[in-house]
């Protein structure tokens, strides 16, 4: 057969139904998803990157932090979202092993077999593939997810199906399926086997923050932006939830689920719509939810907002695209991004500022001043990037155009991910320097601001001495949780942190300043415990760092799930997705 390559980017703008395939045994098929095999953050013949773990946080926001960088896992959320919507009796495998995998497929007779990956997991997928076809030939085989967007990924991939945009609606319809019938929610915790200064995240209940996906993709359609360009580009979007109700009432059922407050919000641009985020913090109110959302924004979605809106909607953590100096995307424009991300951090946001290190005008001669630019936004965290064409974007498109990228025996997909080198000739850049700017950008940040676990700690504090006061009760519900523990573990680490900065006098001034603030406020039952916790965290700090000097690698746990009931004795501890429907 034939390969297709389907694109489903939303109501009304998808290949028509009609030239849709569908499968004979429609909602009877049996279909199996995974997610790309690892080890991910070792070196391996497939593509795995030590510098590119299967991690937020280490891979691209404090990678240099040592002990200090927060370690967590995400599940795969695209799966899982797919899982719960279709009405096929589905088994979905995150992060396998190939051995696994290939378990799996010998274990285990499917209709579909559908594989998800992003452009680096290139390798992955074509083995993968490769395995399907020899254990399971009857199977459709389907591949979907940012890795779509490689042009040539038919060729170079035996598989049935190629889908770019939305699994959702494409599995319904394969699956002769209503399309439009309302959409289920995963229950699903945010992040998975949490670190950092060298201890676990509790296992509580409520502990943490659940997964919220309301929509995929952005209309601001910035040139470079893949998760943009794979839903629709420019003034597009797909919203699984489109109402605050519906979205409100998801929430509650996870609330009720998981016991947690905190929700990380999963949309590129959350804020954009605020009709949807007004609606929600009504019903907040309403039914007085002391929630707090972390979540995305562009700079111009944010201007729609007052503070007090941002503050009784919970938002507490903002991850904000800053991209660099004089930067020509809409989004940032006639902003003043240095006094925006003061504003948030005095009310209590932690911010997340992400720039872009080899814009079109970068040079080895003016990056210290766009560095300079980013650090001192003093931001609670900063993830740096490459500017980097990825396939399927404007930005790759242009650059194709132009003769500028690299073939594919200078370039392997598996180090496009970046934090590493481009994948284009740099008008400004000479190849192979790049690796440097990107790391003096994290050194020079982590030296100037010191690690972003307690630079939150300082935001956080901030915005409960100004809120603490708040007329509506259910906020001032929300900052107090805020501050749990930092009269006494966070104490404790900023103590640590002190000792282990010793060289660095004005790291040292920062930390002091926050740890007597953080006794003046909380009062001598902090001071007390503050050595005595301090001295056990300096021990951890000093094994972590010993760990991290072994070459210790972390690695996530395999997940195995269905959306039926599993029989009593299934193997491999099959066990049933949880979900929400509105
Ligand atoms: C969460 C996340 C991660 C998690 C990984 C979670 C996981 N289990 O894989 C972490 C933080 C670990 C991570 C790491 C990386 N990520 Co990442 N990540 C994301 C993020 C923020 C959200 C993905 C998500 O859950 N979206 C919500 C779900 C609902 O959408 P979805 O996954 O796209 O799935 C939908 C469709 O794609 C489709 N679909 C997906 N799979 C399949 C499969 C089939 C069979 C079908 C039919 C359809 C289908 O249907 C789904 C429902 O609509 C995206 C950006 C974004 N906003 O999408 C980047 C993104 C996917 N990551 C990206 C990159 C580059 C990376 C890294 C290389 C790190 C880096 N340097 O940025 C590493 C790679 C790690 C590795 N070793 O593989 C790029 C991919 C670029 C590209 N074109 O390939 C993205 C788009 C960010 C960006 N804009 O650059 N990432
Ligand atoms: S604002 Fe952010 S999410 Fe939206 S298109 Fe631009 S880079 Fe992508």
């Amino acid at each position: 057969m034939a390969i297709s390559i389907d694109v489903v980017s939303g109501p009304g703008n998808s290949a028509a139904p009609e030239t849709h395939a569908r499968h004979p045994l429609g909602s009877k098929a049996r279909v199996l998803l995974s997610s790309v095999f690892g080890p991910y953050g070792q070196d391996d013949e497939f593509g795995s990157r030590q510098i590119n773990p299967m991690e937020l946080w280490h891979n691209q926001v404090t990678r240099v932090q040592g002990p200090f960088s927060v370690r967590m896992f995400h599940r795969s959320w695209g799966l899982m979202l797919m899982q719960a919507n279709m009405e096929a009796p589905c088994t979905c495998l995150d992060f396998p092993t190939l051995e696994r995998f290939v378990e799996e497929l010998k274990a285990n007779t499917y209709d579909v077999i559908g594989i998800s990956g992003i452009v680096a997991n290139f390798g992955k997928i074509q083995k993968m593939c490769a395995l399907v076809r020899e254990h399971q030939p009857q199977a459709t085989l389907v591949v979907g997810g940012h890795v779509s967007g490689i042009p040539d990924l038919g060729d170079r991939i035996d598989a049935d199906h190629i889908v770019r945009g939305d699994g959702v609606r494409w599995f319904r319809r394969f699956l002769g399926e209503d399309e439009d019938r309302p959409m289920k929610h995963p229950v699903v915790h945010a992040g998975v086997g949490g670190r950092v200064m060298g201890f676990n995240f509790p296992n509580d209940k409520g502990f943490g923050s659940a997964t919220l996906l309301p929509s995929v993709g952005c209309p601001m359609g910035c040139n470079f932006c893949c998760t943009s360009a794979l839903f629709g580009g420019k003034g597009n979007a797909i919203h699984f939830f489109e109402s605050g109700d519906d979205l409100f009432q998801i929430m509650c059922g996870i609330e009720k689920e998981l016991k947690v407050r905190a929700f990380f919000v999963m949309d590129e641009n959350f804020l954009l719509n605020r009709p949807r985020a007004l609606r929600l913090l009504e019903l907040m109110r309403e039914h007085d939810k002391a929630w707090v959302l972390y979540v995305f924004s562009s700079a111009n979605a944010l201007r729609q907002y007052t503070s007090e809106e941002l503050v009784a909607l919970g938002v507490s953590w903002l991850w904000i695209g800053l991209e660099g100096k004089n930067g020509k995307y809409e989004k940032t424009s006639g902003v003043d991004t240095h006094k925006l991300v003061r504003e948030l951090q005095e009310n209590g946001t932690r911010v997340l500022g992400s720039t872009i290190i080899g814009l079109e005008d970068h040079t080895p001669e003016n990056i210290a001043h766009a560095i300079e630019h980013a650090v001192t936004h003093r931001t609670d965290f900063h993830q740096f990037m490459l500017y980097m064409p990825m396939a399927g974007t404007p930005l790759w498109r242009e650059m194709t155009a132009k003769g500028a990228m690299l073939s594919a025996s200078d370039m392997a997909e598996a180090d496009m991910h970046g934090q590493f080198k481009f994948n284009y000739r740099h008008p400004g850049i000479p190849a192979g320097q790049e690796t440097d700017l990107l790391m003096r950008a994290f050194d020079e940040d982590y030296r100037m601001n010191g690690p972003s676990v307690l630079r939150m700690v300082r935001t956080a504090l901030r915005g409960y001495q100004r809120h603490r006061r708040h007329p509506e009760p259910r906020v001032r519900r929300r900052f107090q949780w805020e501050v749990k523990g930092f009269a006494t573990v966070y104490a404790g680490a900023i103590w640590a942190a002190k000792r282990w900065f010793a060289s660095n006098p004005k790291l040292v001034a920062d930390l002091d300043e926050l740890l007597r603030d953080i006794h003046r406020e909380f009062g001598w039952r902090s001071r007390l415990v503050t050595p005595i916790l301090g001295r056990i965290v300096l021990r951890a700090l000093k094994k972590e760092q010993r760990r991290i000097d072994t070459g210790h690698t972390l690695e996530p746990p395999t997940f195995y799930e269905s959306n039926f009931d599993p029989p009593a004795n299934a193997a491999f501890g099959l066990r049933r997705q949880r979900w929400i429907a509105v």
